[in-house]
């Protein structure tokens, strides 16, 4: 086992993998900027080492200053958390040379995955089913309309350098791809420094199902499990749960063993996620794959008993996993609501400030991944992530029964967050039947617009209950 570990990261997941180094009885420095000197994980840490300014390319995402507060320190592993430098193969590989261990899969596979068009690739080799469309980048735009037109429309124009939905482009007709091409060439230069893009079907109202793995260094990689990803708004994941609701059980055992072939194939070593589009008809095809632990990793760890960032490091260690694939079967049900610092009601507009009192929910199955406490100032520079209410039922009304009440029982004042939003999501007929799909929060976006304009508006903001009101409420 590692003797220190530099957290490199800040908020709920410097917490969480800071509690997990205290599980595992390995001291931990949190590298933090001037905008986090007064953050709970800094508090809690071993020791706590000052990266740079608030500035997020000047600290978190400088590879030089990590470097060196895991070397001032005596560190010998990076744990990145997620964000930030998380996938980046040139701190993986830094981290190499000067003989600290990158919590993480090699820098090679994170390359490799980072590309778009060559996980598809490898995915493809090893028979993980895709969605039709172009085997590598697109170069000629003649092919590509040809393409396009075998492929049947609508089609997608992706970026391989893309992520979250960025320097994606749907094209419905011939003419139109390309100018879609074009358009999305030049979004993913812009954005990631790379115009490659390619193509493939677009499916309308898909599911997102995305599948845990872990590797360990001697070759075992296990799939532990599913969750449901699909509730979103702007790429953004909102609600999240485990295992997937309405997900026939020969879908599912499909689903796990091509997770499992396909982080195979990448030679992947320790936690990640393959992302799977599922179309009506039940089938799913292979999206990316993430190489870092996930901010919905706890629905996993609720329903399988496992502590993956514990496990994450253990491996990194050199330990080998030491279950199999059947070890896992989910035990109940478990959701988790991101809780950010928006204004529901004003177009999800960060809030910033500071919290006046903060009361966090608790009681049989109910879990808090948040570094919030009362009086903390939220730095406006980082996204407005507060934390995570994590439930755990025997079935899926269970945990919904649970976070109903847990999201009744927080308090938060002085910001406008995103309680009342859950509350009048978890409160959804159709969100209770299991009817989810990446459509659906669009959809409740405009039905509850009518109630939150009606004349009544000003009698709701005062009830606790749905439909949502604002945030700054008790
Ligand atoms: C798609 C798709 C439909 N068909 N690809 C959005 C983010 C990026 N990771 C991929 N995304 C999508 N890719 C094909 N071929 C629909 C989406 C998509 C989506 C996916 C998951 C969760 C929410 C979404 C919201 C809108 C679009």
């Amino acid at each position: 086992m590692f003797s220190k570990i530099l957290i490199a990261n800040r908020g709920e997941i410097a917490l969480r993998v800071l509690r997990a180094c205290r599980d595992l009885g390995v001291p931990a420095v949190i590298a933090y900027s001037d905008a986090d000197r007064e953050s709970l994980p800094v508090r809690l840490a071993d020791e706590a080492v000052c990266i740079g300014p608030a500035s997020v390319p000047r600290s978190y995402n400088n590879i030089p200053a990590v470097i060196s507060a895991a070397l001032v320190t005596g560190c010998d592993a990076i744990h990145p958390g997620y964000g930030f430098l998380a996938e980046n193969a040139y701190l993986a590989d830094i981290c190499q040379q000067v003989g600290i261990t990158f919590i993480g899969p090699r820098p090679g596979v994170i390359e490799r995955m980072g590309n778009k068009a060559e996980a598809r690739h490898v995915m493809k080799e090893s028979g993980v089913p895709l969605l039709p469309g172009t085997e590598g980048i697109i170069t000629n735009i003649a092919d590509t309309r040809q393409i396009a037109r075998k492929i049947g429309f609508p089609v997608v124009i992706k970026a391989v350098a893309g992520g979250g939905g960025r320097g994606m482009r749907v094209a419905t007709s011939e003419a139109d791809v390309t100018r879609s091409v074009s358009m999305a060439q030049a979004e993913a230069e812009a954005a990631f420094g790379n115009g490659d893009v390619y193509i493939e079907r677009y499916l309308d109202r898909p599911r997102h199902v995305e599948v845990q793995v872990i590797g360990d260094n001697f070759g075992n990689v296990v799939a532990i499990g599913e969750r449901d990803c699909s509730l979103q708004r702007r790429h953004q994941k909102v609600i999240e749960e485990a295992p997937a609701p309405e997900l026939p059980k020969k879908v599912r055992e499909n689903l796990l063993k091509a997770a499992t072939r396909g982080a195979k194939a990448a030679n992947y070593t320790s936690v990640g996620t393959l992302e799977f589009l599922l179309d009506q008809e039940g089938r799913f095809y292979f999206m990316e794959m993430n190489t870092r632990i996930q901010v919905e990793h706890p629905i996993t760890e609720e329903v399988n008993g496992i502590d993956l960032v514990v496990w994450q490091i253990r491996v990194a260690a050199g330990e080998r996993f030491p279950f199999k694939e059947d070890d896992f079967q989910p035990r109940g049900h478990s959701i988790e609501c991101r809780i950010t610092a928006e204004d529901a009601l004003n177009d999800f507009q960060p809030s910033v400030g500071t919290v006046g009192t903060y009361v966090a929910p608790g009681g049989p199955g109910v879990r808090v991944d948040s570094h919030l406490f009362s009086g903390y100032t939220i730095p406006s520079h980082y996204d407005s992530l507060l934390g995570k209410i994590i439930t755990w039922g025997k079935d899926r009304d269970e945990a919904i029964a649970r976070m109903r009440r847990a999201l009744h029982e927080t308090v938060i004042t002085g910001v406008n967050h995103t309680v009342p939003f859950h509350r009048a999501m978890i409160s959804d007929p159709e969100f209770r039947a299991g009817k989810v799909h990446t459509g659906f929060i669009p959809a409740f976006m405009e039905r509850s617009q009518d109630l939150l304009n009606a004349s009544d508006r000003e009698e709701r903001e005062l009830s606790q209950d749905e439909p949502f009101v604002k945030g700054r409420t008790a």
